[in-house]
């Protein structure tokens, strides 16, 4: 039996991280197709993507500034395209909801509990990383909850899967397992069900091997075959993790969202580089990168 191939999946820009992090960061829409154009040719078969206000950087639901790069992307590329439904601190379930139902992507991302969500502590684990605390987002999310409660993961369900949206569930902690399970149950999703587990963000699972082998084994019980996953480790953690997952049979998603860097000390120059550096890893050790056609089989997608 040939062995199964690895999906990378990168996540170009995100929410949480600001321009005045680094030079590489997208938030124009030409930089942001560009970056994602780039990463798919590097290797990466799932783009997730958020949008951002052209004028400052800040993070955008509006679906007219998503409009302004998906039509690029999937002209010059055959990768799947995951819209994020996280939104921002502000952002109702509506806005969330508003950039994919203008979209209609063959997959979303999905959060599957409420949280504290600060990416703090990250930044002591690089003893170069130089977090500008004053002018970052994240600085404002001390009292932040980001709320995903059993109604708003419903609507998000009802809403988007009579289009045939797939979802990267985002399981921020073991209990987020049993929240999908408990959905699951109440026949919210179809089988495979897609999870993204998130190591390494202040307010989730911390990002240790242990906690990985543990979601893994907690992910097996309550799903049997019926679930694909995939590990993103948040900033120090991402290359790390992925080299784990890989060998516990995982898939793994990259991107600038999740880490600026692409080494110790060393800010990534763009998305690609982080894609060729992760392609690289799993290549040394014996897998093979799955297509967006290959990912569209193993994920069950409308294609
Ligand atoms: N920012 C990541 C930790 C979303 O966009 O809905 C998880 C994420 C969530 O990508
Ligand atoms: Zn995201």
């Amino acid at each position: 039996m040939s062995r199964q191939k690895t999906i990378i999946t990168c996540a170009i820009t995100g929410a949480i991280h600001t321009p005045t992090m680094s030079d590489a960061l997208p938030y124009l829409p030409d930089d942001i197709a560009g970056q994602a154009i780039d990463a798919a040719r590097a290797g990466a078969a799932i783009l997730h993507l958020h949008a951002r206000n052209p004028h400052d950087g800040s993070i955008s639901m509006e679906p007219a500034d998503f409009a302004r790069f998906l039509p690029v992307i999937k002209q010059a590329t055959s990768a799947v395209v995951n819209i994020s439904t996280g939104g921002s601190m502000t952002s109702t379930i509506s806005d969330r909801l508003a950039p994919a139902m203008a979209a209609r992507p063959e997959m979303c991302s999905l959060n599957m509990g409420s949280m504290n969500f600060s990416f703090h502590p990250l930044a002591e684990r690089y003893e170069n990383w130089k977090f500008d605390w004053e002018k970052a987002y994240v600085a404002n999310s001390k009292s932040y909850i980001f709320r995903n409660t059993f109604a708003d993961i419903e609507e998000v369900a009802q809403t988007l899967a009579p289009h045939d949206v797939k979802f990267e569930h985002e399981i921020y902690d073991v209990g987020h397992l049993y929240n999908l399970k408990f959905c699951m149950d109440t026949g919210l999703f179809k089988a495979p069900i897609f999870l993204q587990f998130v190591l390494g963000i202040l307010g989730g699972i911390g990002a240790d091997l242990d906690n990985l082998v543990f979601l893994k084994r907690t992910a097996d019980r309550l799903f049997g075959d019926a679930y694909r996953w995939s590990v993103l480790g948040a900033g120090a953690a991402q290359m790390p993790l992925a080299a784990a997952a890989v060998q516990l049979g995982g898939h793994v998603r990259v991107g600038l969202e999740d880490s600026l860097y692409v080494s110790r000390g060393r800010l990534a120059v763009s998305n690609a580089e982080q894609v060729a550096k992760v392609r690289r890893i799993l290549e040394d050790l014996g897998h093979d990168i799955a297509t967006p056609d290959e990912a569209r089989t193993m994920l069950g997608l409308k294609g």
